[in-house]
């Protein structure tokens, strides 16, 4: 069993229910990975997703093998068939396959490139590990989805659930950097999933991939779209269509508590990390209704579900 994406869930209300369970007993299964090595490989920076990872796998009693690929590793050749003459020491092939004879479990980190758009969305590193692992992959953000964060997200919205069908906003913010569409595509598949009122907003450009997106409901006008909201989450990402381009950075869409007291009292949620003052202002992400330290600390038990039902099989 891999978990490369949310359509790897095959029982999303029970995952949930048992992660929440996990959470009130996180060393109940210390046996089931014991003598068990989980590979994570990361080939760009993380916080959350390398400690809540091990720290899940710790807690099943696994033992976490932690390599930086992106300046540690010798840099990978994933193109068939290539006259290996240039800058890349070793295939893909062989690395997934070595990697396979240590680890049990093997878990990757590797974002969208933003400059080729046509490979971001083959998944270029996932899918060459998938097929030449002879392990379970786990996907820790590749170029298109966040699996485990869309994971911890329905946790988190379960826990703060409100008693009728709740309005919920993923809303663009501004941002100086152009950030993937991995977050953002993998909380509207979750979404999708759930019973709820799901409005996207974003400025006019900023349309994400209409295979994502299917029939999901794109207000432009964020404080139309914040309305009634009962949960409000941020997320920058860069064009689509412009294929990685930041076309703007307008200001007057960081969310702010004046857009917050349009909301029904509204759970501001964010993956994290967030630019203060430039996604949200200080006003939001320190009032009691942020709850992204919480959405934080369910990374561990969206981990830890995925490693159990991995394990189990
Ligand atoms: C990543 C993203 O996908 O947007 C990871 C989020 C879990 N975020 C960033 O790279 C933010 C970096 C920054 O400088 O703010």
């Amino acid at each position: 069993m891999n978990y490369l994406s949310i359509k790897d869930i095959d029982n999303l209300s029970y995952w949930v229910k048992e992660a929440i369970a996990l959470k009130k007993d996180p060393l109940k299964y210390q046996d089931l990975g014991k003598n068990k090595t989980i590979g994570l490989l990361f080939f760009n920076n993380s916080l959350r997703t390398r400690l809540s990872t091990q720290k899940a796998a710790m807690n099943l009693g696994m033992d976490p093998i932690v390599m930086n690929f992106g300046n540690e590793g010798w840099a990978l050749e994933f193109e068939d068939g290539t006259i290996m003459d240039q800058g890349k020491s070793e295939h893909v092939k062989e690395a997934a396959q070595v990697i396979s004879q240590f680890c049990d479990v093997i878990a990757i980190r590797a974002f969208a490139s933003l400059t080729d758009k046509e490979k971001d969305l083959a998944e270029e590193v996932l899918t060459a590990f998938a097929k030449y692992a002879t392990v379970p992959v786990v996907n820790m953000e590749s170029s298109v989805e966040h699996p485990l964060q869309a994971l911890a997200d329905a946790i988190t919205m379960e826990e703060f659930k409100v008693p009728h069908k709740p309005k919920v906003v993923l809303s663009w913010a501004p941002h100086p950097k152009a950030l993937p569409h991995a977050v953002a595509n993998s909380f509207i598949e979750m979404m999708q999933k759930q019973d709820a009122d799901f409005v996207i907003t974003h400025p006019e450009g900023y349309e994400l991939n209409s295979e994502v997106v299917k029939d999901s409901t794109v207000e432009y006008d964020q404080e139309k779209a914040f309305e009634n909201a009962d949960f409000i989450y941020t997320k920058n990402w860069s064009s689509f269509n412009e294929y990685g381009k930041v076309i703007s950075q307008d200001k007057t869409w960081m969310i702010t508590a004046d857009k917050m007291a349009k909301t029904k009292n509204a759970k501001f949620m964010h993956c994290l990390p967030v630019r203060r003052n430039v996604v949200v202002a200080d006003e939001v992400l320190d009032s009691e209704n942020s709850i992204v330290i919480e959405q934080a600390n369910n990374r561990t038990y969206s981990a830890q579900i995925v490693l159990k039902k991995i394990l189990e099989k």
